[in-house]
């Protein structure tokens, strides 16, 4: 199965918390990164104080199921944030399930595809920079959806 995961960070190395989460992730038993979007830089969505995000899309190749991806992801977020907790008192990365397959997943636990996902450049653009004709279940045309927000504030580093 194929399924999309974005990663999002804005401690003070956010580079190095996506990096430590994408080398977990492919260290997951039987979970396998075979692509990895460009890092882009955007303001925080609330437009608190909080500083800029760094966010990236990672393409997994899995035998999981959707649920047991999700576990997979809130171990390695438990896992960060519990090294980082003492030295910087937040939470640091979100692994957010964008996509998984064509699957349509609504429980408590998880909803797939995200529900926010159409609403934000940075999970729309770094999609389609590794899958520039993908058809997202339900949502429908990547390149469609990302013609209906606001690209301005994200910038590709
Ligand atoms: N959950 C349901 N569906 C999913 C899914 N598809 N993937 C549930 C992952 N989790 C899913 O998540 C809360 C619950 O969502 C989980 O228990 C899971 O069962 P969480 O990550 O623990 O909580 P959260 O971080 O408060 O929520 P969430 O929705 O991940 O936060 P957001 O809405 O993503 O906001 N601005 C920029 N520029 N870039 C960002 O990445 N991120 C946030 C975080 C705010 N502003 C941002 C960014
Ligand atoms: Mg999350």
């Amino acid at each position: 199965m194929l399924a999309y995961i974005g990663l999002g960070s804005n401690l003070n190395n956010p580079k190095q918390q996506i990096k430590d989460a994408l080398i977990a992730l492919n260290s997951a038993a039987d979970v396998e990164v075979v692509s990895l979007s460009s890092l882009y830089r955007s303001p925080p969505l609330d437009a608190t104080k909080q500083p800029d995000y760094l966010n990236a899309v990672c393409e997994v190749n899995t035998h999981l199921t959707a649920l047991e991806l999700l576990y997979v992801c809130q171990n390695i977020e438990t896992e960060q944030h519990r090294v980082r907790e003492k030295k910087w008192g937040a939470r640091t990365i979100d692994l957010d399930i964008l996509i998984y397959g064509v699957q349509v997943v609504a429980s408590k636990q998880l909803v797939v595809p995200h529900p926010e996902m159409m609403n934000r450049a940075f999970v729309l653009v770094p999609l389609a920079e590794i899958e520039p004709d993908l058809k997202v279940p339900i949502l429908g045309d990547i390149q469609e959806l990302i013609a209906k927000i606001d690209v301005s504030k994200l910038v590709k580093l």
